[in-house]
Order: structure tokens, then sequence, then C-alpha cells
């Protein structure tokens, strides 16, 4: 398959919790998809409170996204060709966006078991000044407790730090159009943007059909799309993608 991971890559996915970056178009096609975004998918309905749920169920240019060889053919690398899309997300993070707290996003997820790679693209070039995605190598190897987040936070629970130590974190910058891997237990975080660039990332959330999505827990309607081989088990909800 075209875009596999090596094994060498494998066996680092799997000891770090997250790969990348990797491209999957340049900066200047992405600025083209950028605009379309803009005008085709947030001008109907702005992202509430910068986060913006599985826009793939109902708009091509996401799902095309979302099901871009270059992180599809790289997941199969991980998880075998049968690959069910159950989720994705926008994180949009104008000038003064508040704080993603340290998270495990198993913390959150009506996955059973809780397996899940996702892809965070950059739609925008991502920088530490403008508050990109931080990971924590090797930290999706505990199941970290999550408590109640202070206030000012984006989410209402994150991880409980005596559990991690974030002073390894790897702080993920990219230019628009690349992308990183991690999984569902590697804790990540992304800070306050106090710069005056905006930063919008779709994070593409892919499981395997031996996984129960409940589908139930996000709305009516929202199923899983087989984004590579087949759902040879009919535990989840399934669809076809969008026209
Ligand atoms: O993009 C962000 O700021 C947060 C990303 C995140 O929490 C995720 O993709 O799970």
């Amino acid at each position: 398959m075209a875009d596999a991971l090596t094994p060498d890559q494998v066996e680092q996915f799997r000891r770090d919790g997250y790969l990348g970056p990797f491209t999957l178009c340049s900066p200047e096609e992405m600025a083209g998809i950028a605009e379309r975004l803009d005008a085709d998918v947030f001008a109907a309905e702005p992202p509430r409170q910068g986060i913006h749920q599985s826009r793939h169920l109902d708009s091509r240019l996401v799902y095309d996204l979302c099901a871009h060889p270059a992180i599809i053919s790289r997941m199969a690398s991980i998880y075998g060709p049968d690959l069910l899309l159950w989720r994705s997300h926008f994180f949009l993070k104008e000038t003064g966006a508040l704080e993603v707290p340290w998270h495990q996003d198993t913390n959150y997820w009506p996955l059973e078991p809780p397996l899940n790679i996702s892809a965070w693209v950059a739609i925008d070039d991502a920088t530490v000044e403008n508050a990109c995605v931080h990971v924590i190598p090797g930290s999706h190897a505990t199941v970290v407790p999550h408590v109640r987040s202070p206030e000012g936070m984006l989410f209402p629970e994150m991880a409980d730090m005596e559990f991690v130590d974030a002073t390894t974190a790897v702080a993920m910058q990219l230019r628009a159009g690349e992308f990183f891997l991690f999984n569902e237990r590697t804790v990540h975080r992304s800070e306050p943007n106090l710069s005056a660039h905006r930063r919008l990332g779709l994070a593409v959330r892919v499981t395997t059909p031996i996984v129960r999505v409940d589908s139930r827990r996000l709305f009516p309607g929202h199923n899983a799309i087989v984004v590579s081989g087949e759902d040879r088990l009919g535990f989840s909800d399934v669809a076809g993608p969008p026209d």
C-alpha cells in the first residue's frame, strides 16, 4: 500500500504512542482547502467553543480529508486493512482560545474496547506560538485517572497530574498540510492561543471493526464509515460516505 509505515515506524508508534509528522498535501493546497472549509462548512455553522464534531458525515470535503490515503494507509499498517472512521473533530483556536488540558481521549469516548488512532491534520500552520498540540511520549502505557479541570479550560476534566510526567512533552509543530498520529491513551494538550494567528486542526478518529462504537452516546444518525477493507463483524452502526 502507498504510504505504508515501515516496521520500525510501527514499533516507534507502539513504544511512544505517537508518530510523525507526515505530509498529506502542500501548504498551498491546504490553503485552498481552508478557504473552502470556511465557505462550505464553517460559514453556515461556526464551531461552538472552537469544536466542530463529525462534519465528515455531511461534507464530502471533510470526509475526503479524513479518508485521505496518506492517513488511512499508515493507520492500516498499525491496525490492519479493515478500518472504521467513527468520528472527527475540528479544533479551531482563534486568538485568545482556551487551553485544552492534558488528557487521554479514552476518558471521553464510547468505544469498547477502547482502541483508536487519531490523525491530527494541520489546516493552518501549528506552532508553539499559536498553540500546537503537545504529546507525552510513552504516556499511553498508563490508564491515567481524570479529575475536574480548573476554571478557564476548554475541557471539563483533565489528567490527574500526579500520574503524568510532562517534562518529556514534545510540541507537534506542523506546517499546514502535515499531520501526526497518536493513540487513544497518549496524553496530550494544547496551550491557550496567545498569538495573533488562528490555528485550525482536524482530528480524524479511526478504529477497527472489533470495537463497538456506541453511537447513541454521540448523536442520532452518527454512524461509522468503512474507510478501508470491510466490516465483517457488524458491532457498530455503519453508513456510507456523504455524496
Ligand atoms: O487541537 C487541540 O487543541 C486539541 C486536540 C485534541 O485534544 C485531540 O485531538 O484529541
